[in-house]
């Protein structure tokens, strides 16, 4: 199941032959090259090429996977809120592909998921989309290609990067902005379901196959490996997180310094807070500002002994300081969206409630478990309706021994009670719903069009975990 099938392996000799190792630096210069011109039609303000890509994440540890414009991340694309930009995609593989352009507020057609009825670019073919960018803040954008059982698929692969839409005036007080995507590489199945998952309880006798990685990079280099971050005493570092992970959680630490979260998901928190340890859900985005106080040479990484060993986390390194990166094992806190949120004022009125139950149906021994969302798992989930312009809360009940990244497109949504305790004014696209737990959020019905609310977990979405939610 986990052997590579032949189309990927020949892309793959093919690529091998005829181009060196990619450059993979984080630039967006490449998103305006690399691309044909097509007759009497204006170049697309930027270009994704999707193809093969193999790199060097470390000295003769070469990943092969997809990526965007030959380079893993994808680059980094920087767009103004409100303006209109065309985008091409061009697929040079042999598979359907879809990018989804997660966080923003745009129409079904361009958001980029076929659920919602966006056209997918054909094998070898080429599409061209059009959004207006917005709200200001970190998104990003990666593959929304169904997976099933293919580990080279959709998120286990390479495409994925940044989009940072500016903002018509940009706040903030910083020295240095630093965009890092994490990503797990060389997934495998295997019996276990990840111990460092905090969320996640010892799975039943009976579950089906989970998802493992061999190998761990922030941006396109594991720890150990390509340039430290460069700081200097007394340096502000505003430090864009991504997680990319098709399926994992991943807890991030900088030792002796702590983490000023500015905003969740790319939106401003009303409440900024210094915490130790980051929790980032796949698909999540934090930004955080970080004080350099403590020179010395450090691993900002995971906080999972055996995947930062791996290779997951990259040096901080300050101006005169040299040596291997040191480690201190941060106290065990458990992380609270909540601290971050206003006092929660009075419960404003909704139009209708949604309750949704997740649960989980075990595959048995070498088998793919299935999800279910009030007893139906995706196509036969919903639709659930709304009406533009009303407010609707969704009552997410987890009663499964797994966390999910809920997340919701086209919309943001409001958290209003974690796990029994009321808040105001986190504005987010994607929530980790541990095990057992319970959630309220609450969101205007603000953007017409087909909308598609999922578990971020490739291997939930894909094997049930979806729902459409459509306007009246
Ligand atoms: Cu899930």
């Amino acid at each position: 199941m986990t052997s590579v099938p032949s189309k990927i392996r020949e892309d793959r000799r093919k690529f091998l032959e005829t181009v060196a190792l990619a450059s993979c630096g984080l630039g967006i210069q490449a998103a305006f090259s690399g691309a044909l011109p097509i007759l009497g039609e204006e170049k697309a303000d930027v270009t994704l090429r999707i193809s093969p890509v193999s790199f060097e994440i470390a000295p003769g540890k070469v990943i092969h996977t997809y990526g965007y414009n030959g380079q893993v991340p994808g680059p980094i694309l920087r767009m103004k809120e409100g303006a209109a930009v065309t985008v091409d995609v061009f697929n040079d593989t042999g598979h359907e592909e879809i990018v989804h352009w997660h966080g923003q507020m745009i129409s079904s057609e361009a958001d980029g998921s076929v659920e919602e009825g966006s056209p997918a670019v054909a094998p070898h073919g080429r599409r061209r989309y059009s959004l207006i960018p917005k709200p200001a803040g970190s998104r990003w954008y990666h593959s929304h290609a169904f997976a099933g059982k293919n580990l080279h698929r959709g998120l286990y692969s390479g495409q994925f990067g940044f989009v940072y839409i500016e903002p018509k005036s940009e706040a903030g007080r910083y020295d240095r902005e630093v965009f890092l995507a994490m990503h797990q590489w060389e997934p495998y199945y295997s019996a276990d379901m990840q111990e460092s998952d905090e969320g996640s309880a010892p799975p039943p006798p009976n579950n089906g196959m989970e998802v493992g990685y061999r190998a761990f990079s922030f941006n396109d280099k594991a720890l150990g490996h390509g340039e430290p971050i460069k700081v200097r005493e007394g340096e502000r570092v505003l430090f864009h997180f991504l997680n990319a992970s098709a399926t994992e959680t991943v807890n991030v630490a900088l030792p002796a310094h702590e983490f000023e979260v500015v905003a969740l998901d790319g939106n401003a928190v009303p409440n900024p807070k210094k915490v130790r340890v980051l929790q980032v859900g796949a698909a999540e985005r934090i930004d955080a500002v970080v004080t350099m106080n403590a020179p010395g040479v450090w691993i900002l990484g995971t906080t999972d002994d055996d995947d930062r060993k791996d290779g997951f986390g990259i040096a901080v390194e300050y101006a005169g300081r040299k040596g291997s990166p040191q480690w201190i094992k941060p106290e065990k806190t458990l992380w609270d969206y909540t601290l971050f949120g206003r006092e929660p004022g009075e419960a404003s009125p909704v139009e209708e409630q949604f309750e949704l139950v997740f649960k989980k149906i075990p595959g048995g021994h070498g088998g793919f478990n299935r999800w279910t969302i009030n007893g139906k798992s995706y196509p036969k989930t919903g639709p659930l309706t709304v009406r533009e312009g009303k407010r609707y809360r969704f009552i997410f009940r987890n009663e499964s021994d797994d966390a999910h990244p809920l997340h919701l497109h086209r919309h943001s949504f409001e958290l209003t009670k974690m796990n029994g305790k009321p808040t105001s004014g986190v504005m987010k696209d994607t929530v980790v719903l541990n095990a057992f737990k319970t959630a309220e959020v609450e969101f205007t019905a603000d953007n017409p069009g087909n909308t598609l609310f999922h578990c971020h977990q490739q291997l939930h979405m894909d094997f049930g975990f979806m729902a459409i939610l459509k306007y009246a």
